[in-house]
């Protein structure tokens, strides 16, 4: 009888539901679960190719130290006395830990109690500070609390919806089919998006305001003094329930509309129909993510949007509110936490002494840290300068994520002793460890994590655990045991330290802070396993009749009233003629930051499978630059080589480059090696949207695509990119020499046996080489090396991976790169749910399919996840319009 459970998706933050169903052979499916109130059913792209990531191809399976296994005593051992020396020798603060977003709530809740407690040391600090601070620091400015009040159907009852900062269409995708599908039913709701690019989150919007980087805290402030004195100002709330209205107005008033207009890079036509549409709209909901957080103004931008939503008194009520969407599966847990290094436990103030006390005598630990600890670019600074002796990452890859990228692979090697948890052996993180510890990944942990709207659930195991990995949770207890600690970290599993974790919420609380879930202090093991989804706060009195904040007026700052925060507008004149474009980064669809699980899923690999840089039309002629060339970017700190995007969605002047790539799957393709490590003022957020860059076309010597069986070994070439294909990998090169012998060349890199003989040609002086290696019916590799861009029916090159080679005219038609006559060549991923590419939607239009709907009856494009319907629209019209031209 096939096995079904219930668990949560462990990727973004609109946290849905999942099935996962277990076949008796084994095998593992997904679906959405109906029930889940946050996606009905619903799956993205990412969420449904789960059980593809699930393979133990690249785990790491037992506990190491200096790359040698050990077993798990001697590994813990190791980490707890290596953590008391240093604390003994140079004091807690010599120690940090670095963790994640990602940890689920039990697992940060040990780590923030042994650090904070039972170290004594701040020093805990989380990548939630590169993602949600900004936005932590302007609820606790405004709020007095670190408080998200509105709740998800907000968004889809509201009659305006902004989105500022939020590529909803690829970052959130399942908000963002809810809300496409709430417009559908009530066309008159009107969508704003605010983003520099036109992404295809734009593809539903009423109006796109192409705001200029950092404009943000022009346009909210704009916005606020354009409300002054007109109908839409709600005066009794304002005199009520806030302070600093009139201070914060007053400095709002003294920039002009043109001055607005000028640091938005947007027209007074558009700012003031953007205003009068604010105005008149009294359900609007103000849904903001990285385009706000990651800026040296981030904080700011959240109070100039916050503000406009305490002076209408649009906050807390039905169809309203500004609304923080978090991005990883537990930022919000962590939030709850208190796992970042300002923070304590159960959203209590680390400066505050009736907190730290309150928290020290519920924990009885003999310790309280008294101050809060290194932020994340602080914290690594610690490290490159010797201050921290014994630093333990767990759950994040920072040398892929944090900004300055080599100086925190430069600390970690200077690091006297680095702890990594990681799934993956081999993460350009754990190259650094000391020590590594296997932790159990999805599917096989248990524990809860909170979404964006405060809705807690739960993710159950449902596989075994993978040779000796455990549990994160367990490694911390275990080190907490060891270094003395016994009975703190006493554990006997997650439903124990969820309920520690709710008795803490409640302590002295009595309504005066907001996370409250008393409700579940006394749950059991049983009740945690059936736990079903909710939102908090949950106090055990139970006498909540909803779970909005704010639309009574009831705010956490000491008065109990909100805070209007006076926004000056960010200094941005940053020309530099060295670095005269501006670098934006961010996501794709199909990826999930560093790839260590997406890039496992041939699906998701197809839709982007090389880093690329997008610019605009004009600054590509003006760099000389071509679609498909190969682009270098340089900032003072690094450089990288990425592929050329040429598209008209991008700003002139502005760059924008994916986060996801790295050492794993291209060579020098890690963006965050260009960020500089400058960080907002009140949040320490780095500004990772805004960056002064050079570009200039990269010239190789040869280009090369090729397809293979297995993962090519010891790359050496100046541009490489592999993606996991169905069958094995594909993989794009370009070199600065040619090679002399690239049959040589190949079988070292691919592995391939001399018995083996190629068939093709390589004429290795004109860098003109096509050569396919069979193994019987088998494709080995192809290999196509040009001395331009290689033009290759890629997709179909990489169908014949796992197509049977026993006909001569498909193996030379392997060598010409393109499918004989007849067989039609799908072209590049558009819906990786059914493997569509975009010839086979070209000529779907041309046979008459003119719109998504009409797509998805004829192709399936579409019509599982959704994710890719924006683009199908786009698609579709580029093809009409080419058509009508
Ligand atoms: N597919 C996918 N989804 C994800 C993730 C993933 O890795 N892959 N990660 C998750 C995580 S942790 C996070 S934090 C979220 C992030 O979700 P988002 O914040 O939606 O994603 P980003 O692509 O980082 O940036 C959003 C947009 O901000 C725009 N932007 C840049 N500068 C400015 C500016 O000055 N003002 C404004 N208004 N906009 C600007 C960018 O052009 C970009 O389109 O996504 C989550 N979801
Ligand atoms: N330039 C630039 N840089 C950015 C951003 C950007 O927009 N631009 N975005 C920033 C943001 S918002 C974020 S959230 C960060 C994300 O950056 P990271 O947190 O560094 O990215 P991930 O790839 O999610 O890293 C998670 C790691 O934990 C491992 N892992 C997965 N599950 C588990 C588990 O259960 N236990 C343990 N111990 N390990 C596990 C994974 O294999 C992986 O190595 O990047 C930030 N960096
Ligand atoms: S929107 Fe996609 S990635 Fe986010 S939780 Fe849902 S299924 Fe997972
Ligand atoms: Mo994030």
């Amino acid at each position: 009888m096939a096995n079904e459970v219930k668990t949560t998706c462990p990727y973004c933050g609109v946290g849905c539901g999942v099935i996962a169903k277990i076949e008796d052979d084994g095998a593992v499916t997904v679906k959405g679960d109906p029930d889940h109130p946050a996606n009905l059913g619903r799956l993205c792209s990412k969420g449904s190719a789960l059980a593809e990531t699930i393979d133990l191809d690249g785990r790491l399976l037992y506990p190491q130290v200096s790359g040698e296994q050990v077993t798990w005593d001697s590994a813990l051992d190791l980490v707890a006395s290596k953590f008391s020396d240093a604390i003994a020798e140079h004091g807690a603060d010599a120690v940090a830990f670095y963790v994640s977003g990602q940890l689920l709530t039990e697992d940060y809740y040990v780590a923030n109690k042994l650090m904070k407690g039972f170290i004594g040391s701040a020093n805990i600090d989380t990548n939630s500070r590169l993602c949600m601070s900004s936005s932590v620091a302007g609820h606790r400015r405004a709020f007095g609390s670190d408080t998200v009040p509105g709740l998800y159907e907000d968004i889809f009852e509201a009659d305006l919806v902004i989105l500022t900062g939020s590529n909803l269409a690829w970052c959130h995708p399942v908000i963002y089919q809810r809300l496409a599908a709430a417009k559908a039913e009530r066309p008159d709701m009107r969508i704003v998006v605010i983003d520099p690019r036109r992404t295809m989150t734009c593809d539903i919007a009423d109006m796109h305001l192409a705001i200029r980087p950092d404009g943000d805290v022009a346009l909210f402030t704009g916005l606020l003094a354009h409300l002054a004195n007109g109908p839409a100002i709600d005066t009794t709330y304002v005199e009520s329930f806030t302070n600093g209205f009139d201070a914060a107005m007053q400095s709002a008033c003294e920039y002009s509309l043109p001055e607005i207009a000028d640091a938005t890079g947007l027209t007074i036509a558009e700012l003031i129909q953007f205003y009068e549409l604010f105005e008149r709209t009294e359900k609007s909901v103000t849904c903001y993510s990285q385009g706000v957080n990651q800026s040296a103004s981030g904080t700011d931008k959240v109070n100039a949007i916050i503000n406009c939503h305490l002076a209408t008194g649009r906050i807390g009520r039905p169809g309203m509110g500004p609304f923080s969407l978090t991005g990883q599966p537990n930022a919000m847990g962590g939030r709850e936490v208190g796992g970042l290094a300002n923070m304590l436990a159960a959203h209590m103030d680390i400066e505050k002494a009736d907190d730290r006390d309150r928290v020290q005598r519920f924990w009885g630990s003999p310790a309280i840290a008294d101050k809060p600890g290194l932020k994340a670019v602080d914290l690594f600074q610690a490290v490159a300068e010797g201050r921290i002796k014994a630093l333990w990452i767990m759950a994040t890859n920072p040398v892929v994520s944090m900004p300055d990228a080599s100086a925190v692979e430069a600390a970690l090697k200077a690091c006297p002793f680095v702890v990594v948890s990681d799934m993956y052996a081999t993460t350009d993180t754990a190259k650094f460890a000391h020590v590594l510890l296997p932790s159990l990944g999805w599917g096989e942990k248990d524990g809860t994590v909170t979404n964006s709207e405060r809705r807690i659930s739960r993710q159950r195991g449902y596989l075994p655990a993978p040779g000796e990995a455990r549990a994160d949770w367990w490694q911390l207890a275990q080190v907490g045991q060891r270094m003395g600690f016994a009975q703190a970290f006493d554990y006997a599993g997650p439903a124990d330290i969820f309920a520690e974790h709710a008795r803490l919420s409640a302590f002295e609380n009595n309504g005066s802070r907001d996370f409250d879930i008393g409700a579940y202090s006394a749950l059991t093991r049983r009740d945690y396993d059936t736990l079903p989804p909710f939102n908090w706060p949950q106090p055990a009195s139970g006498d909540r009749e909803t779970t909005r904040f704010f639309a009574d007026g009831k705010f956490y700052h000491a008065d109990g009233k909100a805070r209007f925060v006076s926004t000056a507008l960010p200094q941005t004149s940053r020309i530099n003629a060295d670095y005269p474009l501006t670098l934006n980064t961010g996501r794709i669809r199909d990826q999930w930051h560093t790839m260590t699980r997406t890039g496992k899923s041939a699906r998701l690999s197809s839709h982007l499978a090389e880093p690329f840089a997008e610019l605009h039309p004009c600054d590509a002629i003006d760099l000389h630059i071509e679609s498909a060339d190969l682009v270098q970017i340089e900032s003072p700190l690094g450089k990288i080589i990425v592929r050329a995007l040429v598209t008209e969605r991008q700003a002139r002047g502005n760059i924008f480059v994916p986060m996801h790539w790295n050492d794993q799957f291209a060579a020098n393709a890690r963006v965050d090696r260009l960020v500089p490590p400058l960080t907002d003022p009140y949040s320490g957020q780095p500004a990772s949207k805004n960056i002064a860059v050079v570009a200039r076309p990269f010239q190789a010597k040869a280009y090369a695509f090729a397809v293979t069986q297995t993962r090519p070994q010891n790359l050496d070439c100046p541009y490489w990119a592999l993606a996991k294909a169905d069958g094995g990998y594909r993989l794009e090169m370009a070199f600065d020499e040619v090679a002399e012998d690239w049959i040589g060349w190949a079988r070292a890199v691919f592995g391939i046996d001399a018995s083996i003989e190629p068939i093709g040609y390589a004429d290795n002086s004109a860098a003109q080489t096509r050569l396919a290696f069979f193994d019987g019916e088998t494709l080995l590799v192809a290999l196509y090396v040009a001395s331009k861009p290689v033009a290759v029916a890629r997709n179909w090159a990489i169908s014949q991976l796992s197509a049977r080679q026993d006909d001569v005219r498909t193996r030379f038609a392997m060598v010409a790169g393109r499918p004989g006559a007849g067989t039609p060549d799908p072209g590049a991923t558009v819906c990786s749910c059914f493997n569509v590419g975009i010839n086979q939607i070209t000529a779907a239009i041309r046979d008459g399919c003119h719109s998504v709907e009409a797509i998805g009856t004829s192709l399936s494009a579409g019509t599982n996840c959704g994710s890719c319907r924006a683009e199908i629209r786009g698609i579709i019209d580029g093809c009409l319009k080419v058509a009508a031209e």
